[in-house]
């Protein structure tokens, strides 16, 4: 069989296309697919529900590859093992009540994981604004391709429609921001000095519903209520991850 270049595109073209047009409707869009996101994603998807996870590089994986200062390894505190178990990620004790695993391998077993749970990624795409009606709920998000913003292109958006949004985009809480930017519902505080034990024992607490159908996870949680950073320890984001997704899936499938 001689390969035929013209059946290789149209093959990406019309697949990806119908991935995006599955898109324009989903139950669940996540914002940002670091270690917050992916897991929320995989534990949405296996719900049943549509998710779709927006990333705005060309790789999902956020801060989790770059471990502590680039060093390829990430800790995770003894309340979290137990998710690493359950994604299959490998460990060592290093001392009581702290595991060391590798950030490549934790990233990989995340994202196979979202894929199995069905959750389709829709990356290089930056979201940009909300949707909201007259309902005050948000309803969509406003995104575009990411070199669009790069390159300084002047070129108009497109929306996805969805029930719910997590904002998962770390640090900077993006959308919780956006939100911010047009209605006194939401204020975003900042996150405040490392402090890993405050951080992370607040974060479930942090992980909420900001805007109705907004819910933060991971390090937006922390950032919005204006929390301390944790750094290189990643058991919150994982837990955190797993409560949004619980907050959802008792909403949208009543358990
Ligand atoms: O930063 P990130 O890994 O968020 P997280 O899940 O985890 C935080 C930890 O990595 C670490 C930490 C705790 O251990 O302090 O920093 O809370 O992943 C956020 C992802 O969101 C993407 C961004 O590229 C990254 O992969 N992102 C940010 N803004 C947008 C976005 C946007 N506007 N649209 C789409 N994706």
């Amino acid at each position: 069989m001689e390969l035929d270049e013209r059946i290789i595109s149209r093959a990406i073209i019309e697949s990806e296309l119908k991935t995006l047009l599955s898109c324009t409707e989903t139950d669940v869009a996540i914002v940002g697919g670091g270690p917050s996101g992916l897991a929320a994603a995989t534990f949405l998807g296996e719900t049943g529900l549509s998710v779709t996870l927006i990333e705005k590089k060309l790789s999902v994986g956020g801060g989790m590859w770059g471990g502590g200062m680039m060093f390829p390894r990430i800790v995770v505190q003894e309340a979290a093992r137990r998710i690493l178990d359950r994604f299959g990620i490998r460990y060592r004790p290093y001392t009581e009540g702290y595991y060391v695993a590798g950030s490549v391998e934790a990233v990989a077993k995340l994202t196979s994981a979202a894929c199995e749970a069905g959750v389709e990624f829709l990356t290089s795409m930056t979201v940009e604004d909300v949707m909201v009606r007259s309902n005050s709920r948000i309803s969509g998000l406003v995104v575009n391709w990411s070199p669009v913003a790069m390159a300084d292109l002047s070129v108009d958006p497109l929306t996805l429609g969805c029930r719910y949004a997590i904002d998962a985009t770390g640090h900077d809480a993006v959308v919780a921001r956006l939100v911010a930017k047009k209605s006194d519902q939401v204020i975003v505080k900042g996150e405040g000095f490392m402090w890993a034990e405050k951080a992370e024992s607040m974060i479930i607490a942090h992980t909420r519903e900001i805007f109705p159908g907004l819910i933060v996870a991971g390090m937006a949680a922390n950032a919005v209520a204006g929390e301390h950073r944790m750094g290189p320890v990643f058991g919150g984001m994982l837990l955190s991850g797993e409560y949004a997704a619980s907050l959802i899936a008792k909403e949208l499938c009543g358990r």
